[in-house]
């Protein structure tokens, strides 16, 4: 029997994904499987207040990403914000912390909420620990962008690996300096790194209102399209990606960032070097010499390729 999907988004392809296991609850968020298991769709979805994000969403958002990333299947994730609003029908894919719950010591759980990872904490947005996990989920992570990014929202656009835009209601501000809370990280330092430091300091200082071609022009998006195929544009790209290696799209993703990771970005690299090498002849031999009690062999392996 066929069960009909909860309103998801105007844009949204119900045919095409299925609810992720377990994120039927979720009340900030929704995440899908595509049909084939292998693309994740995450959206925020309180389009009321442009997708902004509270303690609870980030709750949400860090488990669905989580679960996309040890999930063996899943290739690539689409990062999006449902819509349009309710209210007055803007579109959104995420307008950052939701300025009506933030206190002097950052942002507040509301009463019997915080059933979630960090329900003992109070006070604090780990919107950065979500920053990190896109950053190092070795996989490929695309921003969706069907209206406002704004604030925190527009740096998480700025830390996914693509971003693509809708034409008709794509925009992006970055509006940190006009509330006083602002991304001195990836947000700022990495996205001056793709748009250079005019223009990235211009976004921040002058917190104007860029359109979606803007930002291509500016190199901060690849690629406008019209609204109506956002969606399946983003989707198309996503399994474009699935007919790549997945240890080529793995490594190439750690080798761009690893420049601007300094030693973190070294170690997350180191790891994926040792695991390759664990599957060699060569590294078999140090662990059976050592198993065996006896001297390693390397005559075998060669010092030069
Ligand atoms: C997005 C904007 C530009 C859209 O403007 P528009 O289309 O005119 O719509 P509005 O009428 O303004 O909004 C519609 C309704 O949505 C509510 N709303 C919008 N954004 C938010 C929000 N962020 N929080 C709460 N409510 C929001 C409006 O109030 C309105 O509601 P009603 O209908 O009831 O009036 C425009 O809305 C805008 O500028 N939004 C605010 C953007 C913003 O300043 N965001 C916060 C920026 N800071 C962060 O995100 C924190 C970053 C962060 O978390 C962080 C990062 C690194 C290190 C540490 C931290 C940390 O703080 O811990």
């Amino acid at each position: 029997m066929v069960t009909e999907q909860p309103f998801v988004s105007e844009i949204f392809d119900a045919a095409s994904w299925t609810i992720a296991p377990g994120a039927e609850s979720m009340t900030d968020i929704t995440y899908h499987h595509d049909i084939a298991g292998q693309v994740a769709r995450i959206a925020f979805n309180r389009p009321e207040v442009r997708n902004a994000f509270r303690p609870h969403t980030v709750d949400e958002l860090y488990r669905a990403l989580d679960d996309a990333r040890q999930n063996p299947r899943i290739g690539a994730v689409l990062l999006t914000g449902n819509g349009p609003s309710p209210k007055d029908g803007g579109w959104a894919f995420c307008s950052g912390g939701d300025q009506r719950i933030r206190g002097r010591d950052g942002y507040q759980y509301a009463a019997g909420d915080g059933a979630g990872l960090n329900a003992a904490s109070t006070g604090r947005l780990h919107i950065l620990e979500v920053q990190r996990l896109i950053r190092f989920m070795p996989k490929v992570v695309i921003a969706v962008v069907p209206g406002w990014a704004a604030g925190g929202g527009h740096s998480l656009h700025v830390v996914c690996d693509l971003s693509i835009a809708s034409e008709e209601h794509a925009k992006f501000k970055q509006t940190d300096a006009d509330v006083g809370s602002f991304d001195a990280g990836y947000g700022s330092a990495y996205f001056a790194r793709q748009i250079g430091q005019k223009n990235a300091r211009e976004v921040f200082f002058l917190a104007r209102e860029y359109s979606a071609q803007r930002a291509y022009e500016m190199g901060a998006v690849n690629a406008v399209v019209p609204h109506a195929e956002l969606e399946a544009t983003a989707l198309d790209w996503a399994r474009t990606i699935l007919t790549k290696s997945p240890t080529a799209i793995r490594m190439l993703k750690f080798a761009f960032n690893a420049v601007d990771d300094g030693l973190v970005g070294q170690q997350v690299f180191a790891g994926e070097a040792t695991r390759l090498a664990y599957g060699s002849d060569e590294a078999v031999e140090g662990r059976d010499s050592f198993l065996q009690k006896r001297e390693p062999d390397w005559s075998p392996f060669p010092y030069h390729y």
